[in-house]
């Protein structure tokens, strides 16, 4: 296979002259071609058994529309091929996009504003940042309008789903934060792109709402807040894993989308970060820095989800832009832990969830657990067994390798890379896969390519082994969904 001809050094890319000078080894270089190679591998099962639909389903070689007809794998690819230079796969999937009408949906479903607004707003605008196509833009505003009936609420805050074809809000007033907090950098980069405020009212309203919402502790949100009263749920969860997540990101990510224009982000963002420290994260017994989760009757839960690994990264963003070294400390602790969680089974990838007993726990365990569920010596292993080809590992590695420049990050990344060539790909695309710790099966795949596997995961680790000015860190902030947005300077 290509990885395998990689490890024996026999292909021989020859390095173009535009990375001559770069730091960019020819290690680097052959690296980031076999990430490109995969991205090929994994576009040609779409468009095989999936073209113009939302996802690609591998291991049955068919297709879903679980997310409304909006050819959502395509959507959220679009920057991934322009960056990599895919440029036959590029082409055809713009014209495809072109015939795309986002203003109705094909299946007739409701529409997720959260997974819309990242994966589809998000994508049309990162593509046109890197493009300047008008037609992308026209998309993004004809989505943009689509999702803004969810606004439709007394508080400004957005209702879980739209119902595009009848132009109304839909689904519940309950909402959790992560989907109250991430749609302020793709709505704010809209309304700069299209010169239209309206857009950026939209994030206004519900930043505001969010804020004016009654909090326990200082820097933390609860998981729920009510759209129609604006009132959080304080008997709810705090993390910043599933449902949380890139609340917490948005709030630095704002403030570098505004080049710091707008200092409220910054305070928000260290007043969170501070409470995350002082709340969240805890050490196993074997030295493992992790984030747990503290429930609603102030117990705390010993285990860390695949997403929240994209704190360390987010940490190491904050620390670099707000120059605040000792997050980059803690970043890397926490990256270790992410890392291990891969390197920790037999088929080196991360599960879904993990976590860590003590000595003691361990002793107490019945043989049946003991078998069911490995902990190894350390303490640590899965909670939750499977790996649907997320990328909030990858993405970590990635900050801190721009961050640091510390090669380590990039060998961790590569190792991830080729545990998915292992044991993720199959014939046409790449299938997630439902036990990390089952390496001798061919039954093991789960069948389902998410978006976000071309969106983010091999986006990161084509950037891992890139030239640093590739989509610098000075001149882009990445959305949740790995989207590039150009800082408004
Ligand atoms: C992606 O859609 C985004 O990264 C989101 O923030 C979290 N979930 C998936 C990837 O795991």
């Amino acid at each position: 296979t290509l990885v395998d001809s990689l490890n024996h050094g026999e292909l021989s890319w020859a390095v173009p002259a535009r990375f001559e000078n770069s730091v960019l080894s020819s290690t680097n270089y052959k690296r980031q071609q076999a990430v490109r190679e995969a991205t090929r591998h994994a576009w040609a099962g779409y468009k095989k058994f999936a073209w113009g639909k939302d996802e690609l389903q591998p291991v049955s070689q068919s297709s879903n529309l679980r997310w409304g007809d909006w050819a959502i794998t395509m959507v959220d690819s679009l920057d991934t091929l322009k960056m990599m230079e895919l440029d036959d796969e590029y082409t055809e999937a713009k014209e495809f996009v072109r015939t795309i009408r986002f203003d109705r949906s094909p299946a007739d479903y409701k529409v997720q504003l959260f997974e819309m607004t990242i994966r589809a707003l998000g994508g049309l605008l990162g593509a046109y940042e890197l493009d300047q196509d008008p037609m992308l833009l026209e998309k993004a505003r004809q989505v943009g309008d689509s999702l803004a009936y969810a606004f439709d609420t007394p508080t400004g805050l957005p209702t879980t789903e739209v119902d595009v074809n009848r132009k109304s809000k839909d689904g519940k007033t309950r909402i959790c934060i992560a989907e109250a907090g991430t749609l302020q950098l793709e709505f704010k980069k809209l309304a700069q792109l299209t010169g239209d405020t309206k857009y950026a009212k939209y994030a206004e309203r519900a930043n505001d709402a969010i804020e004016k919402g009654q909090r326990e502790h200082k820097g933390l949100y609860p998981m729920h807040i009510n759209a129609d009263t604006g009132l959080f749920d304080i008997s709810t969860e705090y993390t910043v894993g599933a449902m949380a997540d890139s609340f917490y990101e948005y709030l630095l990510k704002q403030h570098i989308l505004h080049n710091g224009k707008e200092p409220k982000f910054m305070e928000q963002y260290i007043t969170s970060s501070e409470a995350v420290k002082a709340k969240l994260v805890r050490k196993s017994e074997s030295g493992f820095t992790f984030l747990g989760k503290l429930r609603g009757d102030g117990s705390f839960e010993n285990e860390m989800e695949h997403l929240a690994c994209f704190y360390p990264g987010l940490l190491a963003l904050g620390a670099q832009v707000l120059d605040r070294p000792q997050d980059l400390v803690l970043a890397e602790e926490l990256a270790r832990t992410c890392y291990a969680s891969y390197a920790m089974t037999s088929t080196g990838l991360g599960p879904e969830k993990f976590g860590f007993k003590t000595k003691e726990e361990l002793k107490a365990r019945s043989q049946y657990l003991r078998d069911s569920n490995p902990f190894n010596d350390d303490g640590m292993g899965a909670v939750f067994g499977h790996y649907i080809l997320r990328p909030e590992t990858v993405e970590t590695l990635f900050i801190l390798y721009r961050v640091t420049g510390d090669t380590k990050y990039q060998e961790w990344g590569w190792n991830i890379f080729l545990a998915i060539e292992k044991h993720a790909k199959v014939e046409f695309g790449y299938a997630g896969v439902s036990n990390v710790y089952r390496s001798d099966s061919t039954t093991n795949h789960i069948d389902a390519m998410e978006s976000f596997f071309l969106a983010e995961t091999l986006k990161y680790l084509y950037l891992l082994f890139s030239p640093t000015d590739v989509i610098s860190l000075d001149e882009y902030v990445f959305n949740t969904e790995a989207h590039p947005f150009r800082i408004i300077k």
